[in-house]
């Protein structure tokens, strides 16, 4: 016997959330649930607004559809031109599949606002590697270029990532290369991003050494009909976002690919629910055991949901509390 049911949730957010113009003051999203054969899937299906091209709506449209020809015997179909729809359904059936690794990536890159300070705790935990991401390019460069020396100088140890999500002309790049210490430069892992177009990002990263990495650019390259890897191997990095990238085959194979072409492949959120950050977190474990996955977004949460994020101290909504809005079995 098939059953099927979708959840709506509706989770409060840190209220400093700001993404893009957009302050994010709650998620919402889908939770899919596959049982069959007394194994289940859990599957999270939540556009991120801003970034996202698809709305809940129309993920929620194109689930229940697909949900529906499973319930009646047919395939799940899985791909999707929703990148939500196509991941959230993908994961389902890999775990109800029982393909999903039980043991996860927990330790991550964490995400740090502007004080050095507020890292020193979060660091003294990590064993290995201690790498943390800035988010850089929403001020001028030179105060960038400043706030990454402090950092780099008061931890001797940390390296980092940094994100301009294309915030840079070539000249303010070159500017913020400029202003970070010759001494300091090989422990920025790479900057995400760092022009408005991918070819100004390249030549950024020729003319200042410094490494880069697709994130947006990696999201509109699958998109296109005649996509082909090579073209993204000026980067030494891809960040890959499976709820804006899609089904979970698609980012198994770019994975694959970037680790065939020597490209580092870290897998990274699109702040989904503890629900999905977790299963992001075994598949990472999984597939990218080598990097350390860009998924500290639950400290952006004010509640976590029915899976609980190994450590976190936040309350765990759970699953049953949340609307059910669909249920369908087989007979
Ligand atoms: O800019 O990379 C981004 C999350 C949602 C939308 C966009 C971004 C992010 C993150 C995730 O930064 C965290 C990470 O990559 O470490
Ligand atoms: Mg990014």
């Amino acid at each position: 016997m098939r059953k099927a049911n979708i959840y709506y949730y509706q989770l409060p957010m840190d209220s400093g959330v700001v993404l893009r113009q957009n302050k994010l003051t709650q998620r919402e999203g889908w939770i899919v649930e596959l049982m069959e054969n007394e194994q289940q899937g859990l599957g999270e299906i939540a556009p991120l607004v801003g970034f996202s091209k698809e709305t809940l709506d129309e993920a929620y449209a194109e689930t229940v559809s697909r949900l529906q020809t499973w319930i009646e015997g047919g395939e799940l179909e899985c791909h999707s031109e929703l990148p939500s729809v196509a991941f959230g359904l993908s994961m389902a059936q890999f775990e109800l599949q029982g393909l999903l690794g039980k043991e996860g990536m927990y330790q991550v890159a964490p995400l740090c606002s502007g004080d050095p300070d507020d890292l020193f705790p979060v660091l003294d935990k990590m064993e290995g590697e201690k790498i943390a991401k800035i988010k850089v390019g929403l001020y001028e460069p030179i105060r960038d270029g400043i706030l990454v020396n402090l950092f780099l100088e008061s931890i001797p140890d940390l390296q980092l990532r940094l994100d301009a999500n294309r915030a840079w002309s070539l000249d303010k790049a070159n500017q913020f290369a400029k202003y970070v210490s010759p001494a300091y430069r090989s422990r920025i892992r790479y900057i995400e991003e760092p022009c408005k177009t991918p070819h100004e990002s390249i030549t950024f990263a020729i003319e200042s050494g410094m490494a880069i990495a697709w994130d947006e650019t990696l999201q509109e390259a699958v998109r296109e009909p005649d996509f082909s890897f090579e073209l993204l191997t000026g980067a030494k990095s891809i960040v890959i976002k499976p709820s804006l990238i899609g089904h979970i085959d698609l980012c198994i194979d770019l994975v694959q690919k970037a680790q065939s072409l020597g490209l580092i492949a870290v897998i990274s959120s699109s702040i989904e629910s503890s629900v999905g950050l977790c299963q992001l977190a075994r598949f990472a474990k999984q597939y990218t055991p080598e990097s350390i996955p860009g998924l500290d977004t639950l400290q952006l949460f004010k509640s976590q949901l029915h899976t609980a994020w190994p450590g976190s101290t936040l309350p765990v909504a759970k699953l049953a509390d949340q609307a059910l809005i669909w249920r369908q079995q087989s007979d």
